[in-house]
């Protein structure tokens, strides 16, 4: 039988490679583990015990919040709360951000940005759904409360960041910078174990994901490159949920848009904790991100907690596929 090899013990792991490391990140990433696998019991149970629906009020975007989205955000916040590394947090589910009182004989040196529940459409008809998450060192003095400026900091700035999918399995996918690493949780030692390391994601693939339901909706350059993909008999998958859509594009190549739409004009996804994490960890598999003006995803300013911006993020060869479309298309004078 392999040797398991948890999460916990890979990042004490990980912390050993580097002298300067402090033992904080290590720490850090632990709580994050904590606080997934409570989460991961609540979703696995949660037409049981009424958490489904919709909680009657909206987040900072505007968007439903689901009765799992305010369960998910109170659980990461409370395990980053005890576990004393992380001074402040920002959320999805958050018109500002957390201060996170010090514990005592800690100074917190980092900040976590998450959506706790991505996809969140999809709590009430059993598909799957995920938190992604972003870790930045604080820019501010340890010694007082954290600041607007910690986490206004570009995706390549992000010195950690992870997903964790509640899917057909539980996994934990994360990298600080080193590449990508996916843990699977076993719930008979209630483990994250290692699963698949050293990710990597394939140079092309045989899908596309887009919301084909806005296809009218999008600018002519966009339409055009979709009729590509449907013309060169790439496959249309699309989850609605973005840690699904990227995880199975992880594993089989692929591409994931969402452009700009005449209801969200700059995007619906949030750069700040939904675009910046998943970019950083596409591009550690070897993948790149870009917006629909064909600028890097990870050096765009962050001027805002919420955010939005359009995506193009998938396999190299298919987003320098679509760059090079969308330039063409560009082009040509109409
Ligand atoms: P959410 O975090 O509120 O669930 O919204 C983000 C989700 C993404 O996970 C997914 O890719 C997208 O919204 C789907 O949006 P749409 O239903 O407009 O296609
Ligand atoms: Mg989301």
């Amino acid at each position: 039988m392999n040797r398991i090899i948890t999460l916990d013990e890979f990042i004490i792991r990980g912390q050993k490679q580097y002298t300067d490391s402090t033992g904080h990140l290590t720490r850090l990433l632990r709580d994050i583990g904590i606080a997934a696998k409570i989460v991961n019991r609540e979703v696995n149970k949660a037409g049981l015990v009424n958490i489904l629906g919709v909680a009657g009020s909206d987040n900072a975007s505007g968007d439903d919040v689901q009765k799992l989205d305010i369960f998910a955000n109170e659980v990461f916040i409370d395990c980053l709360k005890n576990g004393g590394e992380c001074c402040g947090v920002a959320s999805e589910e958050l018109e500002e951000f957390v201060v996170l009182d010090p514990v005592k004989n800690k100074d917190a040196q980092y900040v976590v940005v998450m959506d706790p529940l991505d996809g969140s459409s999809n709590i009430d008809v059993n598909v799957s759904v995920g938190t992604i998450f972003g870790i930045y060192k604080r820019k501010s003095d340890c010694s007082g409360p954290c600041e607007m400026a910690d986490f206004l900091q570009t995706g390549a700035e992000l010195v950690a960041a992870g997903y964790v999918l509640y899917g057909t399995s539980t996994i934990l996918v994360y990298s600080t910078g080193n590449g990508v690493n996916g843990f699977t949780l076993d719930p008979s030692i209630g483990e994250f174990c290692l699963s698949h390391p050293d990710m990597k994601i394939p140079d092309a693939g045989n899908y596309y994901s887009v919301n084909q339901g806005y296809y009218l909706k999008f600018d002519l350059e966009m339409r055009r490159y979709i009729d590509q993909c449907s013309d060169s008999n790439l496959r249309l998958r699309y989850i609605g949920s973005m840690v699904s859509d990227l995880h199975r594009i992880m594993f089989q190549g692929g591409i994931f848009l969402y452009p700009n739409t005449r209801k969200y004009v700059n995007g619906k996804l949030r750069l700040l904790y939904e675009c910046n994490p998943m970019s950083f960890i596409i591009e550690q598999a070897g993948g790149l991100a870009i917006n629909t003006k064909l600028q890097r995803i990870l050096e765009l300013p962050v001027a805002s907690l919420h955010q939005r911006s359009t995506i193009v993020i998938g396999s190299p060869d298919m987003v320098k596929d679509m760059k090079a479309f969308i330039e063409r298309y560009s082009a040509v004078e109409i």
